[in-house]
């Protein structure tokens, strides 16, 4: 068989005949009324995880973020985010259409925001101006370049959100890869956030489903939201089961993924008109510039993918490769061979 690498993205993988088997032998119950006991004992694992005292099962990531943000806001809001944040950039313009919000896109750091932006743009309630209501932070920063958000920034945007009286949301779609990254546990991070959401989908290799986690007096209202965009599910414990088979198993795991993506990076950087910076690679996303090579990134997608490696294009000059999984180390061994044969 000719040679196949998938870096597109970590929500490719497919689920191992071991988490097929958590999912054939799952008990389930009609999730809406809320008897599916998979799916419950998936919730109490997630709230317990991130130091919350509730979670809600979802259909995804986005839709994890979208009820943060119609529980969190009225129509005519302001949301703070990163003008790179997923919830602003890839959701289809669902926090307009969904809850009425307007964002405010601050510029950041490889999608790290400085505090003093936060504070600078917080709007008083002054009756001619919008309201602010809520900050969106993402860790790991997707369009950041997998980038771990330092807790003391986020304790720092955390103090000056509670003295605006605006709440916070973290799309943590990647939590898990910010906590092996680091050493901290995810409910370090989670701790300032009102809302908090995570992704089963990606590196952890799940098939589907995402949780948002926050307190128990809000689940009734995040159901009811839930339903709204149509988002129950029934006998879901087959799906919970693959979440709960991936918190156990597939958790620290995610340190190999970032070893492959260093190594990845570290090649990319001698390539000829590459520019990346490894050090900037902290987790298992690589985002490099072909500006100065031969190709435009659809060209560039095309001659990989001829040689069996897959990217995505992630911008006028960019691609990104992903690592997860499904990306074994001779896997990534030969996807290097592919790059140095494509760009040298
Ligand atoms: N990200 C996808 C694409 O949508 C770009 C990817 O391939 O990386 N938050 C973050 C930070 C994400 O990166 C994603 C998916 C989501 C939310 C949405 O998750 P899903 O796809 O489950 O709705």
């Amino acid at each position: 068989m000719s040679f196949r690498i998938d870096l597109r993205s970590d929500t490719v993988t497919r689920p191992t005949p071991a988490m097929r088997k958590a999912m054939a032998e799952a008990e389930v119950g009609d999730d809406v009324f809320g008897e599916d006991p998979t799916v419950n004992r998936l919730q109490e694992k997630a709230a317990e995880l991130m130091g919350k005292e509730a979670a809600l099962f979802v259909p995804s990531g986005i839709m994890a973020n979208q009820l943060a943000v119609r529980l969190l806001t009225q129509p005519g809001d302001e949301v703070i985010i990163e003008a790179q944040g997923h919830i602003f950039h890839y959701e289809a313009g669902a926090g307009g259409a969904l809850s009425g919000v307007q964002f405010y896109c601050l510029p950041g750091r490889r999608g790290i925001l400085e505090p003093d932006q936060v504070s600078e743009a917080i709007r008083t309630d002054e009756n001619y101006l919008s309201s602010t209501r809520l900050v969106c932070l993402e860790n790991t920063h997707n369009r950041g370049g997998g980038t771990v958000y330092p807790l003391e920034k986020i304790k720092a945007i955390h103090r000056i959100a509670k003295r605006g009286g605006v709440a916070m949301h973290l799309d943590g779609a990647r939590i898990f890869n910010a906590s092996v990254a680091s050493g901290i546990p995810a409910a370090e991070y989670a701790k300032p956030f009102d809302t908090v959401s995570f992704c089963l989908s990606k590196g952890l290799g799940a098939p589907v489903g995402s949780l948002i986690c926050t307190t128990r007096d809000r689940i009734p209202k995040l159901r009811r939201f839930r339903r709204m965009f149509g988002g129950g599910m029934r006998q879901a414990g087959i799906l919970a089961a693959a979440g709960l088979y991936a918190l156990k198993h597939n958790i620290k795991r995610l340190a190999e993924d970032h070893g492959h993506a260093k190594k990845l990076a570290t090649v990319l950087a001698d390539l000829p008109g590459i520019a990346i910076n490894p050090d900037h690679v902290e987790t298992n996303i690589v985002i490099f510039d072909i500006s100065k090579t031969r190709y435009s990134p659809a060209q560039a997608v095309e001659a990989l993918k001829k040689e069996g490696v897959l990217v995505v294009p992630f911008g006028k000059t960019l691609l990104r490769a992903v690592t997860h999984l499904d990306v074994s180390a001779k896997g990534i061994k030969k996807a290097i061979e592919v790059f140095r044969k494509v760009f040298s």
